[in-house]
């Protein structure tokens, strides 16, 4: 045996919705392989991001923000993350350090003891860009004070600093492994069309901001990559209502077209090859209120 056994394992990425989890994620990564927006709850999946070095593996398991599920896709999500702390061998717990402790935070550090009360904790302290000098005692002090044994340090996803640090401290969490978990050239398991997928809906967020909440799906009816250097690729955006699908499409078609445009772009970065987007607007009344409809748009407990 080497002087230096190879480390591999599972880390659950977890925490209330949009403290930074999927952004911290493909930060420590140096690529983008899970989607983000402004808007809470943007994964809705677990969502593999695999760091192979030399000696070294890391599984980071991206999971939907811990939340009070109130409809079936809630209740998927809720699932989802808890299935990952369950399996997981270490857990990253993020907070958004540039404001005090919610009521979500505790909530959600209480489900992280409940569904991993064994794992190593550690605690990153996110947006430290936006931590004010006056806050950075009392705002530290009082996210250490709820997992007092976790190593933890403060972070900033999208400014890069002290991503090294985290790492250690994460690397310092992992068991021996004999073998690598994945092929040391895999980043991600999640198949590209569901990839593009998420990048459609992570576009129409970014457009329609505010106007359309939560309830956008976007389905992958086809994914044809049979014509060499090019994917062609047809989807439909799922809303909630007509008022929502009039806004997706927008005045002459113009907002559909900008999230197609943007979206393709996206594509073509992940895939390399050149990308054809065909979208279509869809509405499925209350969808997320409708656990077939839930289902039916890959939102299965297998997953
Ligand atoms: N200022 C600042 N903003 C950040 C930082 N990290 C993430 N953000 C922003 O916070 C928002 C939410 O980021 P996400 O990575 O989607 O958060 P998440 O925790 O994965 O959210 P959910 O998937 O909804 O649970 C986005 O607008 C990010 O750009 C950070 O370190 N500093
Ligand atoms: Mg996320």
């Amino acid at each position: 045996m080497s002087a230096n056994p190879l480390k591999a394992g599972f880390i659950a990425v977890a925490g209330r919705p949009n403290v930074g989890k999927s952004s911290l994620i493909n930060a420590l990564l140096g690529q983008k392989i899970a989607i983000v927006s402004a808007k809470p709850q943007t994964t809705r999946r677990n969502q593999l991001g695999i760091l192979t070095e030399p000696g070294l593996q890391i599984v980071f398991v991206d999971t939907p923000g811990l939340h009070e599920a109130r409809n079936p896709l809630g209740h998927y999500m809720m699932d989802a993350a808890g299935r990952a702390l369950a399996d997981a061998d270490a857990v990253l717990w993020i907070v958004d350090v540039s404001v005090a402790p919610t009521g979500g935070d505790r909530h959600a550090i209480a489900r992280i003891l409940e569904a991993a009360p064994k794992a190593p904790k550690v605690l990153a302290l996110n947006k430290a860009d936006k931590l004010k000098a006056a806050h950075v005692l009392t705002h530290t002090d009082a996210y250490r004070s709820l997992v007092p044994d976790a190593a933890w340090m403060l972070v900033s996803a999208t400014r890069g600093d002290n991503l090294t640090e985290i790492r250690e401290m994460l690397v310092a969490t992992l068991p021996a492994s004999e073998a690598l978990l994945y092929p040391e050239d895999e980043v991600t398991q999640t198949h590209l069309r569901e990839l593009a997928g998420e990048l459609i809906r992570e576009s129409a967020l970014h457009a329609l901001e505010q106007e359309v909440p939560h309830g956008i799906a976007v389905d992958v009816i086809d994914y044809d990559e049979s014509e060499p250097g090019q994917v062609r690729i047809s989807a439909e955006v799922i809303v909630e209502r007509d008022t929502h699908k009039a806004i997706v499409i927008g005045k002459g078609g113009a907002m559909l077209q900008r999230i197609g445009t943007h979206a393709r772009r996206e594509i073509e970065d992940l895939i390399g090859t050149h990308v054809f987007l065909d979208l279509h607007v869809k509405v499925e009344p209350g969808w997320r209120d409708n656990a077939r409809m839930v289902r039916r748009l890959g939102y299965k407990p297998e997953d």
